[in-house]
């Protein structure tokens, strides 16, 4: 029983550390007019070892915010001279959503319905002075380890668990709002299917764990060569991978699909001494006008449809 208390005691000490580690990941906002409680709101969160900035008013705040996205919650106090951090938290949740930015009131006010005029303007907890530094610390961790908890879904849910790549969800999300961003900066834009050779042939012949090794090793090639471009790469089906490639007109967008066909036909993967060569065929189209981009994405298919016929390990546009 000693070595088990001692085990959970150790558990415990690890995750409290792993907690502190893990709060130098957050950056957070300090919003209060009065220099003292201020600089102690301050030096409470830095015990906490946050990232900690300040602004005077509310003005300031909503300044910082725009410029520093990297903020996840925001310590705001209410009578403030310009705008009170009730008017703060409302125009806070205008842009940000409590999922990704936090903010906790916190005043000396006697009215004891402030928390929840507070509470209903999407503050996501409010504190009346004075406060228990203890308590106060607490509710920051619980708020930002729910967080921290969210970014890690979204993770997940975005991105494909065996390749680590985007998944298709995120590809079909995204990519029409990349589109868009392309198309109203009068650029070009380009996107393309891609899909593994007789794959099928390769699990046959290796089994379906070197199939998964196929499939890391042809993403990995493909977000080495994206690495130096702006686009999107994600495993939109099971050997199937579509690409966008913004502001590329047609020859560059050729050129990039080329490029990256050779690099997986000249990279042959070793497994357990056997060498296991790989070869892709792209589909590639121009997107022009204002289809849906679930079209272009079919048209893309079409083009794969014809490298296949062809022959197969070619880009087809
Ligand atoms: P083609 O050249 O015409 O594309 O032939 P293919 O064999 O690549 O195409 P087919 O669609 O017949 O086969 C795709 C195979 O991909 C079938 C499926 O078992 C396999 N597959 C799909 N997802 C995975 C995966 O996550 N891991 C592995 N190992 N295999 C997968
Ligand atoms: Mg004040
Ligand atoms: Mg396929
Ligand atoms: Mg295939």
């Amino acid at each position: 029983y000693i070595i088990k208390d001692h085990d959970s005691a150790l558990d415990m000490v690890q995750a409290a550390v792993e907690r502190l580690i893990g709060n130098r990941y957050f950056k957070l906002l300090v919003v209060e007019d009065g220099s003292s409680a201020r600089h102690s709101l301050v030096s409470v969160l830095k015990r906490q070892r946050f990232q900690v900035v300040e602004a005077k008013t509310g003005k300031e705040a909503l300044e910082l915010l725009e410029r520093q996205t990297d903020i996840s919650l925001v310590l705001t106090d209410h009578y403030m001279p310009d705008m009170d951090g009730y008017e703060l938290t409302r125009r806070i949740r205008r842009t940000f959503k409590s999922e990704d930015v936090c903010v906790i009131g916190i005043s000396s006010s006697a009215d004891r319905l402030l928390s929840a005029r507070f509470l209903k303007a999407g503050a996501s907890d409010f504190v009346y002075r004075p406060y228990v530094v203890e308590e106060l610390q607490c509710r920051i961790d619980l708020h930002i380890q729910a967080l921290a908890k969210v970014r890690q879904l979204r993770m997940a849910a975005f991105h494909d668990y065996l390749t680590g790549i985007p998944n298709r969800r995120y590809f079909y999300d995204e990519g029409p709002n990349l589109v868009e961003k392309c198309l109203l900066k009068g650029q070009d834009c380009s996107v393309a299917m891609v899909d593994i050779d007789h794959f099928k042939r390769i699990n046959d012949t290796y089994g379906h764990n070197a199939g998964d090794e196929v499939l890391k090793h042809v993403a990995k090639r493909m977000m080495a060569r994206m690495d130096q471009q702006s686009g999107l790469i994600g495993r939109v089906g099971g050997e199937e991978f579509g690409i966008l490639l913004p502001g590329m007109d047609d020859e560059k967008a050729l050129e990039f699909c080329e490029a990256l066909r050779q690099d997986v036909s000249n990279d042959a993967l070793v497994l357990g001494g056997q060498e296991i060569s790989i070869t892709i065929s792209i589909g590639l189209v121009d997107v022009g006008g204002r289809e849906y981009f679930h079209n272009y994405m079919n048209a893309a298919d079409q083009c794969l449809y014809m490298a296949k016929y062809a022959g197969r390990n070619r880009v087809y546009s």
